[in-house]
């Protein structure tokens, strides 16, 4: 999908637009519509082939045109015409998250720096601390924004690069002479972020299949070619290495390209120690070959049964497998529904009925209705009266479908006094309130975490939602002392969420691991605000399984009853 590609110029040019002063509603239009496309699950281009580009949010018949430029030329004409107007070096400092352009404007006028390490050496001599509209907290920002922005170069969220990946294996499934076909690397094991897409096949035709790869639409550049390993970039800027192995060393070459390195190293010791030869060839005693068509075999060549790739990390899952204790993973299908999405009520798209529709073909049979409390201006927070409104009409909806069920909920937002956004009996209205942070993230930890902490001793209130605020390459973890808050959730019987949006994975696979270890019981909501997003659900999925969660450490695979029993037993109604 090129939706990111598309989004991407979008972002550039409200940023240039705003640099230029232009109207604030111009800038804000591309903004909007740059976010709407990142989040859009639908493949833009297909949008664009039956003319639909208009049914997303945001895109009018102007967009829609720009739109198709992008998709038709790789770029845009007005963003070629803008970048002509601005100089290069301050284009630089537009990629650095936290640093909004008007700020890198005045910094680039006012001081003349030119380089990201000048930049670096300006925050640290305080020297844009003193310009106006500055102070100590922007050139934090600007330092942290230069942390993530180096981080960020060469690593993207899983949930950009696993339909890409996708949709390449599904190409070669098709097209080219393949047997065995797997993605291995970081995506495999379900990592967050990601450097670059590794598959490995088995095919009788190794030169067919590695033509047929070349020739793959989305390619930008061969950066070698071989019989057996072929690299290319692909758009928007992937590296993709595919392996063609002989299919005696499939199992071998799997595990090997699956890794972690750390995972890998000890299995490779434990073959040491038992005098054999652990390599991506197979396995060796001596000169000859005892295993490695099935990765099953090389695992049993160490004394161990099949690790699930989200767990190779070398983070207890050897000990775990020799002590015969690995957890029976969660699983996708074990889900029975998606406990935060938002709907036409607060800042969502989606009607009730479009929501049901999407979480029916997702097979899901229970939504929970989240949208933001009152006080969330900024992203439509629903007051007392349209939620009175939005319980009948939920009641009203599940009357009539015999298929999925909506739950009444809301995600209330935490105040910076630790208090809720709406009254205890309006609370008392709601029968799924997952409380959430929005605002005051500069607070201290002490503060934050007690906001966290009172959220969660709220007799009302059945989970916290996306814990640590971070935004991948974005926004670092708002300071908080996360065990106390799973203190403070195993103490109560409350849930954390994992949120599932592809940005957020938040609580990541280690704080839900630790969650999980406290007793804390994990709740995956997507946060769609779009219902195709619901399809991210995977995503929660993945963060979970790395969290070494059961099924019964995750609230989403209890039916709807049993759900609703759970509601309520947190409240004390049973
Ligand atoms: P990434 O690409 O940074 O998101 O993460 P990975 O894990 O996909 O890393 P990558 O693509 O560099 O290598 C793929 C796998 O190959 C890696 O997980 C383990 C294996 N591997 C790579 N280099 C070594 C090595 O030096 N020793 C061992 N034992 N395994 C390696
Ligand atoms: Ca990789």
């Amino acid at each position: 999908m090129r939706n990111q590609e598309v989004a991407e110029v979008f972002k550039k040019v409200a940023a240039l637009l705003e640099i230029k002063g232009e109207n604030p509603y111009r800038v804000r239009a591309y903004q909007r519509a740059a976010q709407n496309l990142e989040a859009l699950t639908r493949d833009v281009e297909e949008l664009a082939r039956r003319g639909q580009l208009t049914r997303i949010p945001g895109i009018g018949a102007d967009l829609a045109g720009k739109i198709k430029e992008i998709l038709e030329t790789g770029t845009l004409s007005l963003y070629e015409e803008l970048k002509r107007e601005i100089p290069a070096e301050l284009l630089k400092f537009l990629e650095i998250p936290g640093l909004g352009p008007k700020k890198a404007k005045l910094i680039y006028d006012a001081l003349g720096i030119k380089t990201l390490e000048d930049l670096e050496k300006a925050c640290l001599e305080h020297k844009i601390a003193r310009l106006p509209g500055m102070g100590y907290k922007t050139e934090e920002k600007i330092l942290k924004g230069l942390k993530l922005l180096r981080e960020k170069i060469g690593r993207r969220p899983l949930g950009e690069v696993l339909p890409l990946a996708e949709e390449l294996l599904d190409y070669l499934r098709k097209k080219a002479p393949v047997d065995r076909i797997a993605v291995a690397g970081s995506i495999r094991r379900r990592r967050e972020t990601v450097k670059d897409i590794d598959i490995l096949v088995t095919s009788r035709n190794p030169l067919r299949v590695m033509e047929t790869f070349v020739a793959f639409g989305r390619v930008e550049e061969v950066l070698a070619h071989g019989e057996t390993k072929t690299s290319v970039r692909i758009s928007p800027g992937i590296q993709v290495d595919l392996r063609v192995v002989d299919p005696e060393c499939w199992g071998a070459a799997l595990a090997y390209f699956t890794g972690s390195k750390a995972h890998n190293i000890r299995i490779r010791e434990m073959g040491v120690e038992r005098g054999l030869k652990i390599n991506e060839y197979g396995v060796f005693r001596g000169d000859r070959r005892i295993g490695g068509r099935e990765e099953e075999e090389v695992f049993a060549a160490v004394g161990l049964p099949w690790i699930p790739p989200e767990l190779r990390e070398d983070r207890g899952e050897i000990e775990a497998a020799l002590e015969g204790r690995l957890p029976d993973l969660v699983k996708y299908e074990d889900l029975h529904g998606d406990a935060h999405v938002h709907s036409k009520y607060s800042d969502g798209h989606s009607s009730l009925e479009e929501i049901a529709a999407f979480a029916e073909s997702l097979g899901l049979s229970w939504v929970g209705i989240c949208d933001h409390s009152q006080g969330l201006k900024v992203a439509g927070g629903v007051p007392v009266e349209a939620l009175m409104e939005k319980k009948r009409a939920i009641e009203e909806f599940n009357r009539r479908s015999k298929g999925v069920k909506l739950i009444f909920g809301a995600e209330v937002d935490i105040r910076a006094d630790g208090t809720l956004d709406y009254p205890d009996e309006v609370l008392a209205e709601i029968d799924l309130v997952i409380a959430a942070i929005h605002t005051g993230f500069q607070q201290p930890e002490e503060q934050l975490t007690a906001r966290a902490v009172a959220a969660l001793s709220h007799p009302l209130v059945h989970a916290l939602a996306h814990p640590t605020g971070r935004l991948l390459g974005e926004r670092e973890p708002y300071a908080l002392d996360l065990t106390r808050v799973i203190e403070a959730a195993a103490g109560h019987g409350k849930a954390l969420e994992i949120n599932a949006f592809y940005n957020r994975l938040d609580l990541n696979d280690i704080h839900a691991r630790q969650a999980r270890e406290a007793g804390v019981k994990l709740l995956i909501g997507t946060d769609a605000h779009i219902a195709d997003q619901m399809a991210q659900l995977a995503l929660g999925v993945a963060v979970a399984r790395r969290a070494w969660c059961e099924k019964e450490d995750v609230l989403n695979t209890l039916s709807y009853e049993e759900f609703l029993d759970w509601l309520k037993k947190v409240r004390g109604q049973f």
